[in-house]
């Protein structure tokens, strides 16, 4: 059994129950939309690098600015903050060995529309309420373009950010990580798909061109009149909520879109760009998913799956074969509701693109070359009536001094000790890892002796999740152990639960590779 979705529910265990301002999503006509396709974004020509004037580099500039969004024909346009016009922003495409320069410009308004909790760190009184700083998550960059959340701008300002991009194929994406009110932005649209290619993808040939299409899944509560609506707590000087679970489940900024296609392979990039919601995918027909690839590229050989399991930015790489399903209209669901539908044509169509047997090995990483292992535990602190208020990693605020220092290219075991109801996706920067294994403990053994009593035998990851990461599940009331290769950059960077709200509230904590 795989653990994703009964771990996923005990996530949904805090949500905040009714929202009555806002509109019932299921009662939208579904399918009358088609699947928008995020545009690719486009370089605006060669510009030197910085560190070496000589080379010239593409240049982008995305600048993040309200627009207006039709999310389904039936509702009126949405407002939301982007770096394009649409959400999520244009793709950025990039190559193994080439860099690219990209500026993030903020042409933002002054004012933020969605409730600023104030008490939280970075989104003090005193700051400026519209903050941002763009993360490429999964790329493995230096730290100075790493988007560190202290490291923001306003309105008028922009940061230009070379990226030397010298990773394996995978499908990253940029989001904005502004200090506090990270999960407000995201919410409100500012991250996009970038997807880096390869010589090893290239000579693999999968389907390509019209035939790979991102579906990036996120969801919103949504206001009657169309509106983006972000729930606050019943206490008006402490809005910030424990979690966001919206109703309304949008592929590429649509509400229950449909894509036509053809009867061959196609390759879908997803992405779980939500805030807090995880997803368990299936076909209502029973039509299998072909992964292929996880966070940070291909896994050694396609896995046949059922139902695909995803926590907040993690990514699946999948093919699905229409072949058998001539005229079909499939319907893609969330848990048990329909989300998207496929509608394949009758004619048939010749397809030269492969679903290869063999992808890319992903050498196990033995646990012998771990020259340090770190127990880290997830701590979520409640008030008297049981509500959370704050989370920790370690038991260490964000202002705390760093007390994670692994060594350049030095391998680490990190044991992230979950003793609470919630299952946390965590993500380090600046690395690729592998989850080595879970196992059930006691935790209030944990809490008040340090000792371990396990509850069972480890568990291996799910096939689904044994290539390269860099957001894992930490299971609730379960020890995750991942290993961590540190050979990217020198310097500062964070690790962080994915649960944006989490993330805002504590649940983040700079770390230095050194
Ligand atoms: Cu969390």
């Amino acid at each position: 059994m795989f653990l994703g979705g009964t771990q996923a529910l005990s996530a949904m265990t805090h949500a905040t129950t009714t929202h009555p301002d806002t509109l019932n999503a299921s009662t939208l006509t579904p399918f009358v939309d088609p699947l928008p396709i995020p545009p690719t974004a486009k370089s605006m020509g060669l510009r030197p690098l910085p560190s070496a004037p000589k080379t010239k580099v593409p240049y982008y500039r995305l600048a993040a600015h309200p627009i207006e969004l039709k999310i389904h024909r039936d509702l009126k346009p949405t407002h939301f903050w982007s770096f394009g016009n649409s959400v999520p922003g244009p793709t950025l495409e990039m190559r193994s060995g080439e860099e690219i320069l990209v500026e993030w410009a903020n042409e933002l308004p002054q004012q933020h529309f969605l409730p600023i909790d104030y008490r939280l760190d970075g989104a003090d009184h005193g700051n400026p309420q519209v903050r941002i700083v763009t993360h490429l998550h999964g790329g493995l960059v230096p730290p100075e373009v790493d988007g560190f959340p202290e490291e923001w701008f306003v309105p008028g300002k922009s940061v230009i950010y070379p990226y030397p991009i010298q990773q394996d194929a995978a499908m990253l994406w940029y989001h904005d990580h502004a200090m506090g009110i990270n999960r407000l932005n995201i919410y409100a649209g500012l991250f996009g798909a970038a997807i880096v290619r390869d010589k090893t993808e290239d000579a693999l040939n999968l389907p390509s061109g019209d035939y790979e299409i991102p579906l990036i899944i996120f969801d919103r509560l949504i206001t009657p009149d169309g509106q983006l609506y972000y729930p606050v707590s019943a206490m008006p000087r402490a809005p910030w909520v424990p979690e966001l679970f919206g109703d309304a489940v949008l592929i590429n900024g649509k509400l229950f879109p449909y894509l036509d296609v053809e009867p061959r392979k196609y390759r879908f990039r997803v992405l779980n760009g939500s805030n807090a919601r995880f997803y368990d995918l299936s076909f209502e027909n029973g039509l299998n998913f072909h992964q292929i690839g996880t966070d940070q590229g291909l896994l050694p050989a396609p896995i046949d799956l059922k139902r695909v399991t995803l926590a907040p930015a993690e990514r699946a790489d999948l093919i699905i074969d229409f072949s058998n399903s001539r005229g079909e209209q499939i319907v893609l669901k969330n848990d048990a509701v329909g989300v998207m539908q496929f509608r394949v044509a009758s004619k048939p169509v010749s397809d030269n693109s492969s679903l290869p047997k063999e992808l890319r090995p992903v050498p196990k990483i033995p646990e012998s070359q771990a020259v340090k292992t770190r127990l880290l535990t997830l701590d979520e602190y409640t008030s008297f009536t049981g509500q959370p208020v704050l989370l920790l990693l370690n038991a260490n605020y964000w202002h705390d001094p760093i007390s994670e220092k692994p060594a350049l290219n030095s391998t680490e075991i990190w044991t992230l000790i979950n003793p609470t109801d919630d299952t946390h996706p965590i993500h380090l920067h600046a690395v690729r890892f592998q989850i080595l294994d879970r196992q059930s403990y006691v935790p209030w053994l944990y809490q008040t002796k340090r000792e371990f009593r396990f509850l069972g035998p480890r568990t291996p990851p799910d096939p689904s999740e044994a290539g390269w990461k860099d957001t894992a599940s930490a299971y609730s009331k379960m020890v995750t152990r991942i290993i961590v290769p540190f050979n990217s950059y020198r310097g500062r960077f964070v690790w962080h639960c994915h649960i944006l709200e989490h993330e805002d509230n504590e649940m983040m904590r700079p770390y230095e590779i050194v």
